[in-house]
């Protein structure tokens, strides 16, 4: 069995080289690495490339080749992740809030949420109240997610609570999460559940859903 460097999966994923991101990622899944790890070197890619951000070295064209090759390679590993289910457990709607593009993070939730047999409508980053509202209706959703990166876009999160919660939608659970965000945040802004990553993010919804 061939052995997998995952350091270099990190190294390629870091400096946007997508055609080794995804060629490292294909040998790391050949050779069984169990996926938690080889997400884990994925992730550390990104919190590398936001350390150097912050430090000037590099800039967003680098964030966002970065992403493209993380993106790439996560389409690989999430079938993996993703068990297949029957019929789903019940329907979460999931998105970015409105004003903030970082999608990442949310779909890892996503495919989470997919892999313990949830029913996920995704509806992408820089979603409006309106369109999650929408949604939640449409699909009859017990849940919806909440992803937001920026702490710019903190308060069109907790306008979202604030719309989700004061439309008639009885029983709906709302579920928030991403780097600035925090259990006390969630508290003061009336979210029912906060989870701090992807597969926390399953526990909190199964829980919320089982409460209600
Ligand atoms: Co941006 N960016 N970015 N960026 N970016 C950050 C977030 C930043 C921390 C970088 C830095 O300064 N170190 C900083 C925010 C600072 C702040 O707000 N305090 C920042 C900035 C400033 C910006 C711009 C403003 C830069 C500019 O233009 N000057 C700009 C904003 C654009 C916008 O959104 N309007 C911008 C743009 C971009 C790109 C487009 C280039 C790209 C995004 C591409 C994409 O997502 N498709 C990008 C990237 C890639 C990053 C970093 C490097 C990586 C983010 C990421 O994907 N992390 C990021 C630095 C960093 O975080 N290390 C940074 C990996 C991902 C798995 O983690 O999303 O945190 P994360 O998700 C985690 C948890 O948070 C949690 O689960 C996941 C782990 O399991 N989670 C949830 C997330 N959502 C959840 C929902 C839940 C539960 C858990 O329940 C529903």
């Amino acid at each position: 069995m061939v052995e997998v460097d995952l350091n270099s999966l990190t190294l390629a994923i870091g400096k946007g080289n997508r055609a080794e991101a995804v060629r490292l990622t294909k040998q790391a899944i050949e050779a069984a690495t169990p996926p938690a790890q080889v997400l884990a070197a994925m992730v550390a890619a990104m919190d590398d490339v936001g350390r150097k951000f912050q430090c000037n070295q590099v800039f967003v064209p680098e964030m966002l080749i970065a992403a493209r090759a993380m993106r790439e390679s996560m389409a690989l590993l999430e079938p993996l992740l993703v068990k297949a289910g029957i019929k789903p457990e019940f329907t979460a709607v999931i998105g970015t809030v409105q004003g903030d593009l970082h999608d990442i993070g949310k779909n890892l939730v996503a495919m989470m949420w997919k892999g313990a047999n949830f029913g996920v409508v995704d509806l992408g980053s820089n979603v409006p109240a309106e369109k999650f509202i929408a949604a939640a209706r449409e699909h009859k959703a017990k849940v919806v997610g909440l992803s937001a990166l920026l702490t710019t876009t903190m308060p069109a999160m907790k306008q979202t609570v604030l719309a989700l919660k004061a439309a008639d939608l009885p029983g709906l659970k709302v579920v928030i999460g991403g780097a600035p965000i925090t259990e006390s945040f969630a508290r003061e802004i009336g979210a029912d559940g906060f989870a701090a990553d992807a597969a926390g993010a399953v526990d909190t919804a199964r829980r919320l859903v089982a409460a209600a």
